[in-house]
């Protein structure tokens, strides 16, 4: 896109730990963006707010500073983790998915790859799922009212057209860019959500037929799959998979699944992504279990920055993040406990930079 195409002298990078180990992996991130030296252009950090602990102290969870930095001085971000309560909270809406709203960061692209043994191997797991950042049940439009069978709780799930097509041009962008014989996988449900799912796959199966396409996605194979039936053929047989484009709430709950796939959540990382700003963040949650441990990995977190570099455009330094993360866990010695090590957050990320 339009962002990797920016000349930039200096790369300005808002922090938003917000809770848990959010805090804890985000400082492994920005040491590995500083270990890349010169290779990118100068970074500058900016500490910004946002989460529920801060909500409970100054009864905000996004403040505007937060979201006014993001539109006004910073380049991209990285988010860490935030641990919404799974009850009802006067006056608390999560913030991630307020800021990924107010920035229109629609779509969240999260790589799942697997390592292997040998550098240069067929990993067994490679795919890209491409989840839709902005609608569908996650617009939070619940209702409560009494009926003949008690309480009635109801929640709105919207798809549009607009959304659908524009998530449906990036997942094919992201297949077009792994090779022009890719396979994109749509992900739906419309056999019994025809309206909204129907519109979802619709949408997404028209993207190459739009003006302007001109046959670039010719070679990109499409087909789609029931959301129940890829969480199975995901366990089965992940290796087939390519690319696969989901509404937001099939797409949250299909990349934790393949996250077991490749060992730990602890590694898979995330950009949300739209037209004009780019924001990293970790697939995992704020991990209450583990918080104030040491022992949260901070890989998914090295990991997200180098995504948002090559969203970014600077795929060179990115590939060294990653290439990095990959050594370290080849070589298997240095290991949060997630992964069956016994070691903590800041010996996986010092093995990290010892390897930049
Ligand atoms: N970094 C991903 C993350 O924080 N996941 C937890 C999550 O999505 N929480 C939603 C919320 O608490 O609002």
């Amino acid at each position: 896109g339009a962002l990797r195409t920016i000349a930039r002298t200096k790369l300005r990078i808002g922090m938003i730990p917000a809770d848990g180990v959010g805090r804890e992996v985000l400082p492994a991130a920005r040491a590995a963006l500083e270990a890349l030296g010169s290779s990118i252009p100068k970074t500058e950090f900016l500490d910004l707010d946002a989460g529920f602990e801060y909500f409970t102290k100054k009864g905000v969870a996004l403040p505007e500073e937060t979201v006014s930095a993001m539109k006004n001085d910073l380049d991209c971000a990285l988010f860490g983790a935030v641990s919404s309560p799974s009850h009802r909270v006067v006056g608390y809406s999560s913030p991630i998915v307020a800021l990924r709203k107010a920035m229109d960061l629609y779509s969240n692209i999260r790589p799942v790859k697997s390592v292997s043994k040998t550098p240069g191997e067929r990993p067994s797991i490679d795919m890209v799922i491409v989840r839709e950042n902005t609608e569908c049940l996650y617009i939070k439009e619940e209702t409560m009212s009494l009926g003949p069978n008690g309480k009635e709780a109801r929640a709105t799930r919207l798809i549009t057209e607009r959304a659908s097509r524009r998530i449906g041009q990036m997942a094919f962008e992201t297949a077009l860019a792994r090779g022009s014989s890719s396979l994109l996988t749509i992900v739906h449900k419309s056999n019994v959500l025809s309206v909204t799912d129907g519109l979802f796959r619709e949408t997404v199966r028209g993207v190459p037929a739009l003006p302007g396409v001109d046959g670039k996605y010719d070679a990109i194979k499409v087909e789609e799959q029931l959301v129940d039936s890829m969480v199975y053929r995901m366990f089965r047989e992940p290796q087939v998979f390519d690319v696969a484009v989901a509404p937001n709430m099939y797409g949250d709950i299909i990349s934790d699944a393949a996250a077991a796939l490749v060992g730990s959540l602890g590694l898979v990382p995330s950009v949300n992504a739209g037209d004009t700003f780019v924001m990293g963040e970790p697939v995992h949650g704020s991990a209450p279990d583990i918080v104030g441990r040491g022992i949260a990995n901070p890989l998914a977190a090295i990991r997200s920055a180098a995504l948002m570099l090559v969203h970014l455009g600077y795929d060179g330094p990115a590939k060294k993040l990653d290439e990095a993360v990959d050594s370290v866990l080849r070589r298997g010695d240095v290991l949060t406990p997630d992964l069956g090590g016994s070691c903590t957050t800041d010996q996986v990320t010092a093995a990290v930079l010892k390897e930049l």
